[in-house]
């Protein structure tokens, strides 16, 4: 078992949770943070959503990167420390992994235990590679596992998981990476580009209730975590495409008024009235490259599938 490098206490998280979320309830327009979709549950339903037919990025992405993983080694060279920033289940990484030849998989996610499960799957595939896992929130703390010290860095970002954030959060976020990665430093990074809604938005409300089951997770997460009784059977999912944000966005509708109650504080919700849950920013190639000027990389390459669905666009610190 690959030992984990806790940065966020459980209490903490759970403290972190309860504020976001009773903050979110109460606001107008009600939102809650995406990133509290990723419990055990939550982390194994994104995982069924990569696979459907609908959902095109991860398919897109990974066959982007194994065909191209040789040409961003070509460039990045080997030796480096590669840090994967929202690792999931890693499943895109043994393509990078293989081809670049690192010194250490540094794999940061804010869900322990699949972490953990993912890091032993991973070690079986590349024995000899330090593997040190980091359980954290990035979007909060990205400090380096020490055995990383002075080593150059590759951040990995795929997924268009900065797809989540707006523009002035995804800067800051990009700028602390550059700060924690270190002089030197590349970033390999995954984009969605914008398309037609008529393939944006089945990606997010697909046929077999895969997208709307992950979405009604944060409900139930709600209710068990925080001691909630919210009827989930009352709300719908809802996936709509945002023309003048560039952005899909997913909601959770109300379809009756409801009342309930979340760590002991009562909420009302009239029928039709949404919590938005989601953000999923998409970019051309100009703003894809502006983002990251803005965030503190130089773009050095770009890499697109043949259908142009989706971007891997490597960076220099
Ligand atoms: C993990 C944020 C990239 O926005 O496409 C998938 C999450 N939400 N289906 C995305 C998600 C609904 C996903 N990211």
């Amino acid at each position: 078992m690959a030992d984990i490098v806790a940065l966020d206490r459980p209490s903490a998280t759970l403290a972190a949770f309860r504020a976001d979320v009773l903050a979110g309830l109460g606001a107008r327009p009600r939102a809650i943070p995406a990133r509290w979709f990723y419990d055990r549950r939550g982390s194994e339903l994104f995982e069924a959503i990569t696979r459907l037919p609908e959902y095109y990025p991860t398919r897109t992405e990974t066959a982007l990167l194994a065909e191209r993983a040789g040409e961003v080694a070509a460039i990045v060279g080997p030796g480096r420390a590669v840090i994967e920033f929202g690792s999931g289940s890693s499943a895109k990484t043994p393509h990078l992994l293989a081809a670049i030849a690192p010194a250490a998989y540094v794999p940061i996610d804010i869900s322990g235990d699949f972490l953990r499960q993912s890091a032993d799957a991973l070690a079986g595939r590349f024995p000899g590679l330090p593997i040190l896992p980091v359980e954290a929130d990035f979007l909060k703390a990205m400090p380096m596992p020490a055995a990383v010290a002075g080593l150059p860095r590759l951040g990995f970002f795929p997924g268009s998981t900065i797809g989540n954030l707006g523009a002035a959060p995804a800067v800051d976020l990009l700028r602390r990476m550059a700060d924690a990665l270190g002089e030197g430093a590349m970033l390999l990074i995954g984009m969605d580009r914008v398309k037609a809604p008529e393939i944006l938005i089945p990606a997010y409300d697909d046929a077999a209730g895969v997208t709307a089951a992950f979405n009604f997770n944060l409900l139930h997460r709600i209710n068990r975590e925080l001691d909630g009784d919210i009827p989930v059977a009352a709300f719908r999912h809802r996936a709509l495409w945002n023309d003048w944000a560039a952005r899909m966005e997913m909601h959770l509708v109300a379809a009756d008024d409801v009342a309930f109650t979340v760590a002991g504080r009562s909420f009302e919700i009239a029928a039709g009235e949404t919590i938005h849950t989601e953000n999923s920013h998409k970019y051309g190639p100009r703003g894809a490259r502006l983002l990251l000027a803005a965030g503190g990389w130089t773009p050095l390459r770009e890499w697109v599938d043949g259908e142009g669905l989706f971007a891997l666009l490597l960076a220099e610190a």
